[in-house]
């Protein structure tokens, strides 16, 4: 099934999956998380993002997933939430696994120890490079909940530099750290 999955992962894709699925495996094992579905979380997460804003639609139409109106003016957004319909009809993955792959770009509010698993790995895995990445590899040395709210932090700053439209689970996993005193 691994190498089923690679097989549709390409360039940068593919390398950034494996990196991601190694980065989910060791976060796993320092957090106590389940390292098997971390994986498995890993390599699936971007499973769809190579597709384009119609065929995103086109798959959210196939799976019953209805778009908000954010995901519906930056369309791929739903790559996270395509990626999990695919996980779970093509490779009947557990929902804990297409929960975490479902959220993967936004977060959402009380997130699960896998959920922050992949979010995490997605931000720092080894090929990332970009202003801020080794600060939040820092944090995850010693706190997932810290790396997490750095991690939303540079992605809020970044969205309002940009003038980008903010979805409403970004704002709910950003207070939701901020509720808990992280
Ligand atoms: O798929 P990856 O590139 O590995 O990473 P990702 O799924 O975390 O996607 C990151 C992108 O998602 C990044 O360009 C910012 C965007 N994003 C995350 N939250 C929001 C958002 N874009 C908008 N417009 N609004 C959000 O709330
Ligand atoms: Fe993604
Ligand atoms: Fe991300
Ligand atoms: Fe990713």
């Amino acid at each position: 099934m691994r190498r089923d999955i690679l097989s549709r992962l390409h360039g940068y894709r593919y390398e950034h999956s494996l990196g991601v699925e190694r980065c989910a495996i060791a976060l796993a094992k320092k957090y106590g998380g389940d390292p098997a579905l971390a994986g498995a979380a890993g390599i699936l997460h971007d499973i769809t993002k190579h597709l384009s804003p119609q065929e995103q639609l086109n798959l959210c139409e196939k799976y019953g997933i209805i778009p908000c109106t954010v995901e519906k003016s930056e369309p791929k957004m739903l790559h996270g939430k395509t990626a999990a319909a695919i996980a779970r009809r093509e490779y009947h993955m557990p929902d804990e696994v297409c929960d975490a792959i479902a959220c993967h770009t936004t977060g959402r509010a009380k997130m699960t120890i896998l959920d922050k698993i992949l979010y995490l790995a997605d931000y720092i895995e080894e090929t990332r490079d970009f202003p801020g990445v080794e600060k939040a590899r820092e944090l995850a040395e010693t706190s997932m909940d810290r790396a997490l709210l750095y991690c939303y932090d540079q992605t809020l700053i970044e969205l309002i530099t940009r003038g980008k439209l903010i979805h409403s689970d970004t704002i709910a996993a950003y207070n939701d750290m901020i509720r808990q005193g992280v």
